[in-house]
C-alpha cells in the first residue's frame, strides 16, 4: 500500500538512481578519540526516484515502542527487509548501497531498514542503536531521501546536541567507532512545515574483522 505523504520531488534530484563510488566531498567528523561520523553529500544521485519507489513498494508499518510503563505508536513508519541484503526482495538499488558500503568500510552490510518521516511531527528520540549491545564498534550507515531534517548528536549521558547535520536528497551519513555506545543521535520533531523524508539505514549483522561479539546473539535493528 502506498504511504500517505506530502511529498514533492526536488528540482535538483531527478534522473536515474546512481551511487557515487568516489565518495566525492566526503568528510569525517571526529566526535572524540573513539567515535566518528562520515558525511558524504549527494552520494546517491536520483534519490527522488528511490523515494518514490519505496513510498509505493515498501511494506510500511507503524510499530509500537515502550515509553516508561506503556506502549505508544512510534512517530514514523518503518519497513524492513529482514534477511541479508544480497538474497532478499530488497529493491536492487538498496542492495547496491549495501554492497558499495561493504567494499569501502570492510564490513558485511546486510541489514536494510527504511524509516519514513511523514512530516515535522514524525521523529526519532535520542538513542544509540541496539547493535551496540551485541558487538563492539558497529557501523551504521544512513542514506537520506526527500526533505532535509536535522540529525543531531550528543555524548551519551549529556543533554545538549554538539553536532548537527541536515541530511536529505541522497546524502550519506556513516556512524562508526563507539558512536552507538558512547554517543546518541536523534531526528527531532519540528513545528516548521517540512516535506516527507526517508532514511535508508544499513547495518551489519556480523562484527567487522578483528572485532568481537559482546554477547552471542544477532543484533536487532
Ligand atoms: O532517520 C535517521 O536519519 C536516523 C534513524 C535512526 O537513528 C534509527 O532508525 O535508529
Amino acid at each position: 500500500m502506498r504511504a500517505e505523504i506530502d511529498w514533492q520531488p526536488s528540482l535538483f534530484d531527478g534522473g536515474p538512481p546512481m551511487l557515487d563510488p568516489s565518495y566525492t566531498g566526503i568528510r569525517r567528523i571526529v566526535l572524540d578519540e573513539r567515535s566518528w561520523v562520515d558525511y558524504c553529500p549527494s552520494w546517491l544521485a536520483g534519490s527522488d526516484e528511490v523515494f518514490d519507489l519505496l513510498a509505493g513498494e515498501a511494506r510500511w508499518q507503524q510499530r509500537t515502542v515502550r515509553m516508561y510503563d506503556h506502549a505508544v505508536l512510534e512517530p514514523r513508519l518503518t519497513a524492513g527487509w529482514s534477511a541479508d541484503a544480497e538474497s532478499t526482495d530488497a529493491p536492487p538499488i538498496l542492495s547496491d548501497m549495501a554492497r558499495e558500503l561493504s567494499t569501502r568500510y570492510g564490513v558485511g552490510f546486510d541489514r536494510i531498514w527504511v524509516n519514513l518521516y511523514r512530516g515535522g511531527a514524525d521523529s526519532v528520540a535520542w538513542h544509540g542503536d541496539r547493535n551496540r549491545l551485541v558487538m563492539t564498534r558497529p557501523m551504521v550507515a544512513t542514506v537520506s531521501l526527500g526533505a532535509r531534517r536535522k540529525f543531531l548528536l550528543r555524548p551519551r549521558g549529556t543533554s545538549r546536541a554538539v553536532y548537527r547535520l541536515e541530511p536529505g536528497h541522497g546524502d550519506l551519513v556513516v556512524m562508526g567507532g563507539h558512536c552507538q555506545a558512547e554517543w546518541e543521535h536523534t531526528v527531532p520533531k519540528t513545528a516548521k512545515r517540512v516535506g516527507a523524508r526517508m532514511s535508508v539505514t544499513i547495518r551489519h549483522s556480523q562484527p567487522a574483522p578483528g572485532e568481537q561479539w559482546l554477547r552471542e546473539q544477532p543484533a536487532a535493528s
